[in-house]
């Protein structure tokens, strides 16, 4: 097993939609040992702390919730994302995903510094690729995709000089697409695929092929994962469940197959709401996904690669 520095980012960002709870998303993988965790796998495991948000000079918005706040979170984690990935593979600790504005803003820049494209796996119900003109719940958790991928709709926010090509970019788990963002993605090359696919092929056919490609490419990985791309049934910790979604099963196939492309290079753990858990479940089912992505596994072998 290959030992890495793991650098956890606390991203206590709350700004992303109305309902409260995320911002104590960090503490709460944090009590259920997420450190603990990857230092019994054998890495070397830093906790940074919390990152705060900038400060900026932006005017509130009446359409969209907490426009300068989420423009201030974007900035700093922007910051903290490219210095983590200096020094080693960066899990941020959310926080709603509005968080991933900055987290992929930030490797994006890191992996131009290298010379290497990035490329960005979406785990969620959700296409998350509105802009801010286009979303009707003013909740900007609803835009991190259509930011990093360079889509014109974000006055205020900082610039995006490296956006990820939209090839580059998979979403799995879809169930929840609002009008404007299937337009903008029928129109896209990104690619993406819904339950229907997951229960038709297996989770490992397109996880797989994906990875292929960010192999034959050179590229650094990015995956976001949304709580909500787990079935609420088990992990009810989420203000906006989709029934329908990923078993406990698919979750830690798609984290072994990630551990065994040796590919990923940062990883957000986000919309974890420790106020609507149950006895610390969604806490500790993430925790254990996050484990299993950096190599836990039930028998010391190599899970067979489905091509
Ligand atoms: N697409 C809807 C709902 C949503 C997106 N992301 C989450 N919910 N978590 C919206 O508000 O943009
Ligand atoms: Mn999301
Ligand atoms: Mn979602």
């Amino acid at each position: 097993m290959s030992h890495r520095t793991i650098l956890l980012v606390g991203a206590p960002v709350d700004s992303g939609k109305r309902r409260a709870g995320c911002l104590m998303g960090p503490d709460a993988y944090r009590c259920a040992r997420l450190h603990g965790a990857l230092a019994d796998l054998g890495h070397d495991v830093h906790d940074l702390g919390n990152v705060a948000p900038d400060a900026v000079d932006v005017a509130p918005d009446a359409h969209l919730h907490a426009l300068p706040e989420t423009i201030g979170w974007t900035a700093a984690l922007s910051r903290a994302a490219e210095d983590a990935l200096g020094r080693g593979t960066a899990i941020f600790m959310g926080g709603d995903h509005a968080l991933s504005l900055g987290t992929v803003h930030g490797a994006a820049a890191h992996a131009a510094s290298r010379g290497r494209p990035l490329f960005v796996l979406w785990l969620d119900a959700h296409s998350d690729f509105h802009t801010a003109l286009t979303t009707g719940s003013g909740n900007l958790h609803g835009t991190p995709l259509a930011y990093i991928t360079g889509r014109e709709g974000f006055p205020g926010f900082p610039s995006v000089p490296h956006p990820v090509l939209e090839e580059n970019v998979c979403i799995i788990g879809l169930r929840s697409v609002d009008g404007p963002e299937r337009a903008a993605l029928e129109a896209s090359r990104i690619r993406r695929h819904d339950m229907r696919n997951i229960d038709e092929t297996g989770i490992a056919a397109p996880l797989n092929a994906f990875l292929e490609t960010v192999a034959a490419a050179g590229g650094d990985l990015h995956v976001s994962l949304d709580v909500d791309f787990l079935d609420p049934a088990v992990a009810p910790a989420v203000g906006t469940t989709v029934p329908g979604g990923a078993t406990v099963r698919e979750g830690h196939l798609a984290m072994e197959i990630l551990h065994d492309s040796g590919l990923m290079s940062s990883l957000d753990l986000v919309e974890l709401n420790p106020m609507l858990d149950e006895r610390g479940r969604t806490a500790q089912l993430m925790v254990d996904l996050a484990a299993s992505a950096l190599g836990r596994r039930v028998f010391d072998r190599p899970t067979p690669r489905i091509l």
